[in-house]
């Protein structure tokens, strides 16, 4: 009668003598908010306690999988549990088929990471992903099995020891929201196998769908529009927030949440350190709510975190929620609760772009200002670009401050970027309905900033600057900050997609270009712009990782700068940001003192002035 035996002693049970002290103590601390949490999904329901002692048994078991090499490094984390709020962390996202071809591939790029000061390698989706179309790996068909075509699980082990031995933390999705129409749950739900069309939400004919409808966004407005789809060999309406083959997976089904735990501390097992949990903010459905950001969708992250503490305590959870600056402290959960360790900072990365484009930094003043201190062992994400859209529906509150009209402000922006008007950059639109809506903008950083259009040197000039300031200020504004490959060479936008008539309708994949060998070969030659861009950002990056002041958690203060279009961050008594998102000159007065430049030029007191698009990073001395 195991199931009558009580949930720690079933997961004790599971793993050998030597490791019970260490996990029932860390269960002690962490079953509280665990239990309550799922009962609060799940405790209805009659076989509650035996189901949840099941789940301590597979949580025991595979902590006992887990190799020693990652107990010890479970271990270290422990005694520093802001190991990855630091100034010398940097992140660097990528597909592995772009970078490297195959996981081996990525491998063989340790050395350009390790160059830059990379920490934290995010690659995009690698496990097996639906035959054909897959949204960029992002319809998961295994979650146990890596992409064949990009290698075996046994070349995951081998990187993410490859990268440990490095220095670089593995960081890899979970995509928690959805799996693929031809992952085998689906399957087995189209064959009918008992149970198995509940770990879905599906419907009969499109009447509850409409109701939820009224109420509900759209991701995909233009490509896939609705959030159902329906499944000729189902006979039924699929819930599919974002394509049609992605089909949104069931949290209220309790068999849901075991299944994706197991599979998260799996792939830990193998060594993966971080996980980016995807669209969180999808997991939970509420009818006449637009199903995100739901409590329940947080007691499920409480959840998997509670897990995650107990069988895999060195591993991050990193939230992906594109929701406004408001919403997004909630995912860091609380000190009683916690919840992710890093949450991706869409409002700061879109309002930067959106300075730019407006000239005025007063959308990010507001986001900055309404972006609360962080809680402990906790860090946000910043960024300049990565493989998605810049989301402009994030910043309606900060674009409707003041009486304006955030569509029509958030249009220009979407417009300016779209190259309108003959402006610098050579993005495009994404999922827009027309030149007086705002969705999403695509585009490489270097191809927004102009770098794709300047035809002449003080054009490129201006293109550099404007690419470096945006990365300065994810670099100086205090979190864990991502580059996106190719930005550090200043790569431009691909094209190739619009000749593949399934892709053409995603302008995401103008930023998914092939890595380019022949611009990393150029990465030392001065005169190159690949060499440029990288030059300011090597150096960048090499002055944050000797200034604590610039870490996650230190604190930060905006300062008046009477000027609309100068930010100016301090970080600490002694360091200050300086950006001008202008094309004008813009001239500034220091605090008294000598302030040293600590990206190389001469030393400034009393009144400045600032270049178009230029910025400093300043240092008081006296
Ligand atoms: C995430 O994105 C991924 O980053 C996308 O690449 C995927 O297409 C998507 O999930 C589905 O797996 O909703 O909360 O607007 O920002 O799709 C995050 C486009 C998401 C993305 C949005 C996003």
């Amino acid at each position: 009668m195991i199931a009558t035996f009580p949930p720690l002693q079933r997961m004790l049970a599971a793993m050998p003598a030597h490791l019970h002290a260490d996990a029932a103590r860390r269960y002690a601390r962490h079953e509280p908010v665990l239990y309550q949490r799922l009962a609060s999904l799940y405790g209805e329901r009659a076989d509650f306690d035996a189901w949840f002692g099941d789940l301590m048994e597979a949580v025991g078991r595979l902590h006992a999988a887990r190799p020693p090499a990652l107990l010890a490094l479970d271990a270290e984390r422990a005694e520093r549990p802001d190991w990855f709020a630091g100034q010398r962390m940097l992140g660097y996202s990528a597909y592995a088929q772009r970078f490297g071809g195959t996981l081996r591939g990525v491998a063989a790029r340790i050395p350009h990471l390790r160059e830059l000061g990379v920490t934290y390698l995010h690659l995009l989706p690698f496990l097996r992903a639906r035959a054909g179309e897959s949204d960029g790996g992002f319809a998961v068909a295994s979650f146990d099995e890596v992409e064949p075509a990009l290698g075996s699980n046994a070349d995951l082990e081998d990187l993410t020891a490859q990268l440990r031995e490095n220095g670089i933390s593995l960081c890899s999705d979970m995509v928690l929201n959805h799996v693929a129409d031809d992952h085998p749950w689906a399957l087995a739900a189209v064959a009918g196998a008992p149970g198995m069309l509940d770990y879905f939400h599906t419907y009969p004919n499109r009447k509850t769908p409409q109701r939820y409808e009224r109420t509900l966004g759209q991701v995909f407005p233009q490509a896939a529009p609705g959030n159902f789809s329906y499944v000729a060999a189902l006979g039924r309406w699929v819930w599919t927030t974002f394509y049609p083959y992605q089909w949104d997976l069931n949290y209220a089904n309790p068999a849901v949440f075991g299944a994706i735990a197991e599979a998260l501390l799996g792939l830990a097992n193998r060594g993966v350190e971080v996980f980016r949990l995807d669209s969180t903010a999808f997991l939970w459905k509420r009818e006449g709510s637009n199903c995100m950001n739901q409590p329940e969708a947080h007691s499920l992250l409480q959840a998997i975190r509670a897990i995650v503490a107990i069988a895999a305590p060195g591993v991050l959870l990193k939230a992906e929620a594109i929701v406004p600056t408001p919403l997004l402290p909630a995912y860091f959960g609380s000190a009683a609760a916690p919840e992710c360790h890093i949450a991706y900072h869409s409002s700061l990365m879109a309002a930067a772009w959106g300075a730019l484009a407006e000239q005025d930094t007063e959308l990010l003043r507001r986001v900055i200002a309404a972006t609360p201190p962080l809680p402990p062992h906790a860090s946000w994400l910043s960024y300049v670009r990565c493989h998605d859209d810049i989301g402009w529906n994030v910043l309606r509150g900060e674009a409707g401050g003041d009486g304006a009209d955030a569509t029509a402000r958030l249009a220009r922006i979407s417009n300016f970027f779209a190259g309108a008007d003959g402006g610098y950059p050579a993005g495009a639109p994404f999922q827009t309905s027309g030149a007086h809506a705002a969705h999403g903008s695509n585009g490489m950083a270097a191809s927004l900033a102009g770098l794709e259009r300047a035809d002449n040197e003080p054009a490129r000039q201006q293109a550099l600057r404007r690419l470096l300031l945006l990365h300065g200020l994810a670099l100086c504004f205090g979190a864990l900050p991502v580059l996106y490959m190719g930005d550090e060479l200043g790569m431009l936008n691909d094209y190739a997609f619009l000749a593949r008539p399934e892709r053409a309708i995603d302008s995401r994949w103008l930023q998914r270009p092939d890595f380019d060998d022949a611009r990393l070969a150029q990465r030392h030659d001065g005169a190159s712009l690949a060499g440029r861009v990288h030059a300011g950002l090597r150096r960048m990056i090499a002055v944050r990782q000797e200034r604590p002041e610039l870490a996650a958690g230190a604190p930060r203060a905006l300062l008046d700068t009477w000027q609309a279009a100068l930010l100016a961050l301090a970080r600490g008594p002694r360091f200050l940001f300086l950006g001008n998102f202008s094309g004008a000159e813009v001239r500034y007065q220091l605090a008294e003192g000598r302030w040293t430049d600590c990206l190389g030029g001469d030393a400034r007191c009393g009144r400045i002035t600032l270049q178009p698009w230029a910025m400093l990073w300043l240092e008081h001395s006296a």
